[in-house]
């Protein structure tokens, strides 16, 4: 016998022995109903599938008791974040077929309007985040909205799922181990059903169950017949209770088994036989059928009545939802949604001037943010006691207390899922990175997550990460990258650079009131090294508005960070009238002053640290030749650093920099 069927085979009994206990007629009888309704609409949707009329589905029978038992062990408005086999969480939950049918149909009335599919909607009236494709995602956002439900003294539970393939993702262990380290009142249920698409657990993990994990992290664990839904629901009613009072993380392992492919069109033939007889034999839905009936809870006509009754419902709203006329491309409404609303406010700086470093302005914006809002929360590695590893957040711990100066573990994605998770819940937040390169480990939750959620269903991501970035320190390249260009390109995030000290904070102030994600760099080397006049008190400026820094005649620089200072410095030893652009930020970019300014000049050098190739001067360039080109005197240029990793050792990180030939380059250009 196989490792995945022996395994499978160990749980036995419990699928098929229900055992009612203190359960009601009543409440027995709507498990009875709320599980039969997934199964009947997938047998609905498997037909339209054949038809051609649906293009995908991802099939969860055999798997329902544990979309409905733990849905209806949890309150209306705890929050539940589904994977893709759970439709019974979102008819347990009430969501209307029709909304849903239209959702599958990428119709107006569904949840997306169109931009995403099947599952993939949240919907914050019925308190379920739906996923992304990215497996693991999910975990991080759970624990965001779990941690807001802790900081706002609720009383709740919040549940996620996840599959036992998706559990081998970094992403399951970060959260878990978040969970663990925050006591965060989060469920976390692996359906393990014994696959993850093709591959068997036996090749997925070496563990024999998902109780065995629990200790590593130091939380407890329960291991539940998932195809018994008087089980499922009964455990976890008795657990959230639990969870409510003493808040924590509990890992539930549920077992059970797909009895369809991994999408209808991939099929089974990779599971054996046995194992598929073995599993049918324990269908959750015929077996809990078959009890109440054997128990004299339900007749032949009831069974009859429900059925039709359930069907109706099904045919009635899939009419409806196929009456409804196809959506309507409209590219204006399309680029409106990307990002919340949002209408800036002017608040002009008033306060003394004193002269600061750059590194004390931004904590000057960061203390005048947790101030202006109270349910902003810091995070990050080292924020805390240490003050971060730039001490930017230095004595915030002190001022605003643990809840609100958090120390994270060493989990990038995990607490970037955890910021989207609470602005879901109505919390602002920042996250630092402690540098800016690492922002790869959390990557796929900023650019999939954060960056798209408004755009798919009109949730936003209050959430600023702040990137200390850039080179001249002889950091070597994980320690001096500047990949502003990586975010540049992903509608939904702002990416704001300053160069000033002013400048660097009153855009913080912007950031933390704007409610979309803002990726907002921060040159490390300008830290100690840039001082100057500074606003007390709060202030703003806004976002998409660049800075003139010098005015001229013979040639346009545009830059942003620390080009800047290279561009004033060059200006302080040449004849030649330059003309420097601090674009302050990137997204949006203030095309505006780029163009009115080359259109004068007739010439224009764009300068960043970044690395050439791909860069966003690159960008730049091409809006310059495509608006500006009747006015050009010459070929725009950019002026960007080689295309190499950032190196360590001074003299090569000297020559890497574009620094070292931006002299030579203006000359050029100037003669030409
Ligand atoms: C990060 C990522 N890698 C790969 C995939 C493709 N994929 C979708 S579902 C799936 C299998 C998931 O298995 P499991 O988590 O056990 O859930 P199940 O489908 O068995 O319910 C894979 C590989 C994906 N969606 N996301």
């Amino acid at each position: 016998m196989s490792k995945i069927i022996e395994m499978e085979l160990t749980p036995d009994a419990r699928q098929k022995t229900f055992d009612k206990k203190d359960l009601s007629v009543e409440t027995l009888m709507e498990l009875y109903k709320n599980i039969l309704k997934p199964r009947m609409i997938e047998e609905k949707m498997l037909s339209q599938l054949r038809q051609g009329k649906i293009s995908k589905w991802f099939s969860g029978i055999g798997q329902e008791a544990i979309s409905v038992g733990l849905t209806m062990a949890l309150k209306d408005d705890e929050y539940v974040l589904p994977m893709h086999r759970n439709l019974g969480i979102f008819t347990t939950r009430n969501v209307p077929l029709k909304r849903l049918f239209a959702q599958f149909q990428g119709k107006e009335s569904g949840f997306t309007n169109g931009r995403d599919r099947s599952f993939h909607f949240g919907s914050n009236e019925h308190h379920i985040v739906g996923m992304i494709s990215h497996l693991g995602s999910q975990m991080g956002v759970a624990d965001g909205i779990a941690l807001a439900k802790k900081l706002s003294k609720e009383k709740a539970v919040t549940a996620v799922i996840t599959g036992d393939g998706g559990a081998s993702q970094g992403d399951f262990h970060e959260s878990v181990n978040t969970a663990a380290v925050w006591n965060l009142p989060v469920m976390i249920v692996v359906e393990n059903n014994g696959y993850g698409l093709s591959t068997p657990s036996s090749q997925q993990f070496k563990f024999e169950s998902f109780t065995q994990k629990g200790a590593g992290y130091g939380i407890e664990t329960l291991q539940l017949a998932g195809n018994n839904i008087i089980e499922v629901y009964s455990e976890l009613r008795a657990l959230a209770q639990s969870i409510r009072e003493n808040p924590r993380p509990v890992l539930v392992e549920c077992l059970t088994f797909r009895m369809r492919g991994h999408e209808e069109a991939s099929g089974t033939k990779y599971v054996p036989k046995d194992l598929m007889n073995y599993w049918g034999r324990r269908d959750p839905v015929d077996n809990y059928e078959n009890y109440l009936f054997d128990e004299g809870l339900l007749s032949t006509e009831e069974i009859h009545s429900t059925r039709e009754a359930i069907r109706d419902e099904i045919n009635r709203e899939l009419k409806e939802a196929y009456a409804e006329a196809p959506i309507e491309a409209n590219h204006e409404k399309e680029l409106s949604n990307v990002y919340r609303n949002f209408s800036f406010s002017e608040e002009k700086p008033t306060g003394a001037i004193s002269q600061l470093r750059f590194v004390d302005a931004i904590a000057d914006g960061l203390n005048e943010a947790m101030k202006k809002h109270e349910n902003l929360i810091l995070m990050g590695q080292d924020i805390a006691e240490y003050g971060g590893v730039f001490k930017v957040t230095e004595g915030m711990l002190e001022k605003y207390g643990e809840e609100r100066v958090r120390n994270t573990p060493l989990c990038e994605a995990a607490i970037l899922g955890t910021a989207l998770g609470l602005s879901i819940g109505g919390f602002k937040s920042m996250v630092e990175m402690q540098f800016a390169d690492f922002v790869s480990e959390g990557f796929n939750q900023i650019v999939n997550n954060l960056a798209k959620v408004h755009y798919r269903w009109g949730q936003n991501a209050d959430v600023v990460v702040r990137m200390p970035t850039g080179a001249g320190v002889q950091a070597g390249p994980f320690h001096s990258q500047s990949n502003e260009a990586w975010f540049t390109h992903v509608p939904g995030l702002k990416v704001v650079y300053p160069a000033f000290p002013e400048d660097a904070k009153g855009l913080l102030i912007t950031a933390f009131e704007d409610p979309n994600p803002v990726m907002y760099f921060e040159h490390k080397a300008l830290y100690r090294s840039y001082k100057s006049d500074v606003h007390e008190g709060y202030y703003n400026i806004p976002f998409g508005q660049a800075r003139l820094c010098t005015e001229g005649s013979d040639l346009t620089v545009v830059t942003y960070g620390m080009g800047v200072h290279w561009a004033l410095e060059l200006n302080e030893k040449t004849d030649a009238s330059l003309e420097i652009i601090d674009l302050r930020t990137l997204v949006p970019l203030d095309r505006e002053a780029i163009f009115n300014s080359v259109k004068k000049t007739g010439k224009a050098m764009v300068l960043h640290e970044d690395t050439l190739f791909g860069g966003i001067g690159g960008e730049i360039s091409a809006l310059i030749n495509e608006n500006c080109f009747e006015q050009l005197d010459a070929p725009v240029r950019r002026c960007g650093s080689m295309d190499t990793p950032v190196p360590f050792a001074g003299v090569l990180e000297e020559q890497f920099l574009a620094k070292s030939k931006l002299e030579n380059m203006v000359n050029e250009l100037l003669n030409y």
